[in-house]
């Protein structure tokens, strides 16, 4: 029998962590061979949220589950992890300054950073879903020299399958059928989810769209407002769509994205499409022997390149945010 594999869910009593712990629990993260055991990290007020989630996971005699330990102790929590979902974080109250939210986060992600630096195992993966994901990755990845950056992760998986999604109902054809989506930059508003590099059975999908103004004014804020009006109409922000959406994104980052096809994931720049070195922006990425690598050499178009900039600009200014607050 398999080692259990370590994961640690941070937020876990939470909506995304109620939907997340099941399909980990049941073999969807890794695969249906590989063991795993729940490490859940809660404030001391969820704890006991928490331990009710557990007995839950419990009384479903997952065959794959091997163990769950809970507790509010960073430390305790990423000891040995090898899979480290982020996905607790201080949302923006009412009358929250932008500035604040920054400050409240950082003062989240820098202890799990460090954390994760002391006791993670060598092969560790983490994953950041907790808002603002891509900055709240950062922080962490700067608490974690120790670590190589390329571990550390945001999602903008949710946003490429609601484009997914989008397009292939625009088209009249099914998801499979689509390839070579991206969604560049920050998971926010400013996101550019972008058709001009992707396929929709080999013809690029752009031009079997051929229709410029559905792109701009009906794709484009369709996928990056997606999160607003999933609370508008469901009354509570998307949560089994995330949850399945990190999912995807560990089990490709370890299984490997298909030949010919790409995915998008928020990972550490290179300096690639003049995206300045360090953030973690959004990408097109394949993955293969367990690693995310940036797909290179597109051609990027003037709608691109400004959509793309806008996006990273914001990025720019919050991590000089952060850094302004001494977070990193
Ligand atoms: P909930 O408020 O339901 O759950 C968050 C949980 O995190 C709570 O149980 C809270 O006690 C816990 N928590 C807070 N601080 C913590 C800490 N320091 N350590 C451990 N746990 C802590 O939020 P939920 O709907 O589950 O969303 C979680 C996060 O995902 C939010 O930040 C949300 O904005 C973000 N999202 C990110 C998405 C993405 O695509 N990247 C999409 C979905 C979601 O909006």
């Amino acid at each position: 029998t398999r080692t259990p594999v370590n994961v640690t869910v941070t937020g876990a009593a939470g909506q995304i962590g109620y939907a997340l712990l099941f399909r980990i629990a049941s073999g969807h993260l890794l695969g249906p061979d590989v063991p795993v055991r729940l490490r859940l990290l809660e404030i001391p007020q969820a704890v006991k949220a928490a331990e009710g989630t557990a007995m839950e996971l419990d009384d479903c005699a997952f065959p794959l589950l091997s163990g769950i330990d809970i507790t509010d102790d960073a430390k305790t929590a990423f000891d040995g992890v090898n899979v480290a979902l982020l996905v607790g974080a201080r949302p923006r109250s009412k009358g929250m300054e932008r500035g604040d939210l920054l400050e409240a986060n950082g003062g989240i992600f820098k202890p799990q950073g460090e954390a994760i630096n002391a006791g993670a195992a060598d092969d560790v993966r983490v994953l950041v879903v907790g808002n603002p994901a891509n900055t709240n990755a950062l922080i962490a990845q700067r608490h974690a020299p120790d670590v190589p950056a390329e571990r550390f992760t945001a999602m903008t998986r949710l946003d490429h399958n609601r484009a997914l999604s989008q397009l292939a109902k625009k088209l009249g054809v099914s998801v499979t059928d689509i390839r070579k989506l991206t969604i560049w930059g920050n998971h926010s508003a400013t996101q550019y989810p972008d058709l001009f590099h992707a396929e929709v059975n080999g013809r690029n999908a752009a031009q079997a769209v051929d229709d410029q103004a559905w792109l701009e004014n009906d794709f484009i804020p369709t996928v990056a407002k997606r999160g607003a009006a999933i609370i508008e109409a469901r009354g509570a922000s998307s949560a089994a769509s995330a949850a399945n959406a990190a999912i995807d994104h560990v089990f490709t980052w370890v299984n490997g994205t298909a030949e010919g096809d790409w995915t998008s994931a928020a990972v550490v720049s290179d300096g690639s499409y003049g995206v300045p070195e360090g953030l973690i922006s959004s990408f097109p990425v394949t993955a293969k022997d367990g690693r995310y690598e940036i797909v290179q050499g597109l051609e990027i178009d003037e709608f691109s390149r400004g959509r793309i900039d806008a996006s990273v600009a914001e990025l720019v200014e919050e991590r000089d945010a952060v850094q302004g607050l001494g977070l990193i």
